[in-house]
């Protein structure tokens, strides 16, 4: 959690609170720990009021969090239906089933693809086990939007987390009639979606933050990464958005739609205001996270990190290259095992050691990246002429580099928290401290540490 300061055009912040956020499994699904997850946002709270400067107080909050999860609520807002986190299997069938004309229309009314996560095969299963739960739940929050009704005791749909649903209309700023009735999921689970940035009120419930704004804010962490990007005005950056998952993506004032783009798997999302932002989802550093826990002991500090990097750059430079996107690569029990199967298969031997593991996937990764970028070139006919990288990914030089080697154009690693950082920016425009994005990125681009990865061909 990041604490903001906008001061003489300047954005000055530090990280007050962090803490591990993981799915747990119970009786073969997996569920995200609501309860706790308050817990730390409180204590996040706690810790910024804490660090605040003498005098200063604390102006407002705003949430982003991953896509996709949501809560069903009742009319008081308590949950009727546990939090499925987003790769428990439950989908995997309706996955399957969603394929030719029907999977066409779906994609023409929403401009998502189909991936097995999305909230309409989320809610679409939940309804098939549950059917009572048509009349118990009365609402949907996706995860910022329940965070926002705690916070300011409101329940809106924002808009950049609603276009995470699959179930959003490509052409408006509301539901998709068609997507809905298609899923059997009920309208008025939902409320007209809210653009953002969007003051929703005072925080209310919390006496200790009672002065501060409730701001919703962009609601999908990708949407605040984008919104943080220093970019070229000329629309020539490309933006990665880096962590657990790679986002490749750009802005637009008109969605990707056709065969083409579906079969590419285009996910046409949205900005807090509406416009597009055609984006690919690659699996991201969750491949690395997950080998090295299958390993023991991850990296914790800086200087392990750096050892492990050094140590995998120096690694013979894989002749495969794993395919990133594979859906046995999406919730293995143990993600080493499922990378050397793949490897068997393609009678690829396996890595050495750990730093051969990373080298791999870091080349992989790095492989994806590029050919999602000439997937944006071919449909959009656009050219891009830099990558533009925020997120935790951005401090891995391997990553950086396996990108701008394999896209052949330079990759700028702003090494920051972008989703963070973008969520700030929609608060002080919400708040009127900043004119707009482009005044953020303008002054943002002068106080940046950048390092410009160069392609070697
Ligand atoms: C990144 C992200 C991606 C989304 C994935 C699942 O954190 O929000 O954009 O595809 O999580 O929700």
């Amino acid at each position: 959690m990041l604490l903001g300061t906008w001061e003489g055009h300047r954005l000055t912040h530090r990280e007050v609170h962090r803490f591990p956020n993981q799915f747990r499994p119970l009786a073969g699904h997996d569920y995200w720990n609501l309860p706790q997850l308050w817990a730390e946002v409180q204590a996040g709270l706690q810790h910024a009021l804490a660090a605040l400067p003498a005098g200063a107080r604390l102006a407002s909050v705003g949430v982003d969090t991953w896509g996709v999860d949501h809560v069903l609520v009742n009319d008081a807002g308590r949950p009727v239906f546990p939090v499925h986190a987003y790769r428990d299997a439950r989908t995997q069938a309706g996955h399957r089933r969603l394929r030719g004309a029907a999977l066409r229309r779906i994609y023409e009314a929403t401009g998502q693809p189909n991936l097995s996560y999305n909230t309409s095969l989320q809610l679409q299963e939940t309804l098939a086990v549950n059917p009572a739960l048509r009349r118990v739940a009365t609402r949907c929050l996706l995860l910022p939007d329940y965070f926002n009704f705690l916070l300011s005791g409101r329940m809106e749909n924002e808009l950049s987390i609603a276009s995470t649903t699959q179930l959003l209309d490509v052409h408006g700023l509301r539901w998709s009639r068609p997507a809905l009735a298609h899923f059997g999921i009920p309208a008025h689970w939902f409320s007209a979606p809210l653009p953002s940035p969007h003051r929703l009120g005072p925080v209310r419930g919390l006496p200790f933050l009672a002065h501060a704004l409730a701001i919703a804010v962009p609601g999908h962490d990708t949407a605040c990464a984008f919104d943080a990007m220093p970019a070229y005005a000329d629309g020539t950056d490309l933006y990665l958005s880096s962590g657990t998952w790679s986002l490749v993506g750009f802005e637009s004032d008109t969605p990707l739609l056709g065969a083409a783009a579906l079969r590419a798997g285009i996910n046409n999302e949205r900005l807090g205001r509406g416009r597009y932002r055609p984006l690919i989802n690659c699996p991201g550093l969750w491949l690395l996270d997950q080998t090295l826990q299958a390993f023991g002991r991850p990296p914790a500090a800086d200087d392990e990190w750096n050892a492990l990097l050094l140590a995998a750059e120096q690694a013979p430079a894989s002749d495969v290259l794993l395919d990133v996107a594979a859906p046995d690569l999406f919730h293995p029990a143990d993600m080493r095992v499922a990378i050397d199967s793949q490897l068997k298969h393609l009678r690829a031997p396996r890595p050495r050691n750990v730093a051969g593991y990373t080298r791999l996937i870091c080349d992989s990764l790095g492989h994806a990246h590029a050919s999602a970028m000439r997937t944006f070139e071919q449909l959009s006919g656009q050219k891009f002429r830099h990558i533009l990288m925020v997120g935790a990914g951005s401090r891995n030089r391997l990553l950086c580099k396996a990108t701008a080697d394999a896209a052949g154009v330079p990759v700028i690693s702003f090494q920051l928290e972008g989703s963070a950082i973008g969520n700030l920016a929609n608060q002080f425009i919400a708040l009127g401290a900043v004119a707009g994005r482009h005044v953020f990125r303008q002054e943002l681009v002068h106080n940046l540490r950048q390092t410009v990865y160069l392609p070697c061909f």
